[in-house]
């Protein structure tokens, strides 16, 4: 199958500002299912309302465009019900750790294997620039004119501090590795979170004087390094970027397979 294979063409064009980092995101996802030599009906999308959320809408798999925030919870329904399936669900950082973070950490704690990624722009970009939980302190948004008091969450420390098995982190300059986490994440067995920093020029850049598109995704360039390099020693201010955590757990969704089968056989 070709790349343009797994694209729903009939919903485009898509909704994204011109240098929306979404779009890069959704390029590497595809081209990870391609790489993987699965069907479209082993793969299922779950989103929740956001510029980011989207993504599952324009990809021709089976998707299911749910509610802000609850994207995960929706999510779990379908991985109980399939656990078979392949069950990704794209977040912006509001949806995925403002109002639902929630959800998102009792997802992380029960280790179901459902591969969450978390569009990471810093901002409310769908209703116009107002500030997130990942924000961090010091930034302007429409919500904060005169500066953010708000201190930011990191996401991969929070992930594996809540459970999930499986924490990386990217960003949209580096598509290639984008599509090789998202690939190990789809194939590992438990809850696994890949943080992407991708840029919102429209209102986060403009609002931060951070630039243009290519601005934004130089930057990422430039004030990030691989996990354990030597720039980090000399610079601790560079994010890093790859793997933190994979490890094998129990996962959920087989775990209560067994609770079912003792059940049926009334062992306790
Ligand atoms: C229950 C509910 N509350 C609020 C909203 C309004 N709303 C829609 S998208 C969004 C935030 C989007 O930000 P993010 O999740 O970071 O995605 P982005 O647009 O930045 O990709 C909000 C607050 C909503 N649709 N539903
Ligand atoms: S508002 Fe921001 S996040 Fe939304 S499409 Fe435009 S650039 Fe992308
Ligand atoms: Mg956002």
């Amino acid at each position: 199958m070709a790349i343009k294979d797994w694209i729903r063409e009939r919903f485009f064009p898509h909704i994204w500002c011109p240098g929306c980092g979404h779009g890069m995101v959704l390029n590497a996802l595809l081209h990870t299912f391609e790489s993987l030599g699965i069907s479209k009906n082993e793969i299922v999308m779950v989103s929740g309302i956001g510029c980011s959320s989207r993504i599952s809408g324009y990809v021709d798999v089976h998707t299911l465009h749910t509610i802000h925030g609850r994207a995960l919870a929706f999510a779990t329904g379908v991985k109980m019900s399939r656990p078979d399936l392949n069950v990704i669900v794209p977040m912006g950082d509001g949806d995925a750790l403002a109002i639902g973070g929630n959800h998102f950490i009792h997802s992380a704690r029960r280790n179901i294997n459902i591969n969450a990624i978390v569009m990471n722009n810093r901002v409310y970009g769908m209703t116009g620039g107002q500030y997130s939980p990942l924000s961090g302190y010091g930034t302007l948004a429409t919500t904060a004119p005169f500066i953010n008091i708000d201190h930011a969450f990191d996401i991969s420390r929070l992930s594996m501090a809540a459970g999930a098995t499986f924490v990386a982190r990217t960003t949209t300059y580096h598509t290639k590795q984008m599509s090789e986490l998202f690939k190990e994440a789809i194939l590992h067995e438990g809850f696994s979170v890949v943080e992407v920093l991708t840029q919102c020029p429209t209102y986060f850049g403009r609002k931060n004087k951070a630039g243009n598109a290519v601005e934004m995704i130089k930057s990422f360039k430039n004030n990030t390094t691989q996990i354990g390099s030597k720039a980090k020693e000399q610079n601790p201010d560079l994010i890093e970027r790859g793997i933190f955590l994979q490890k094998d757990l129990p996962e959920y969704s087989r775990e209560y397979d067994k609770v079912i089968e003792r059940a049926k056989t009334k062992k306790r």
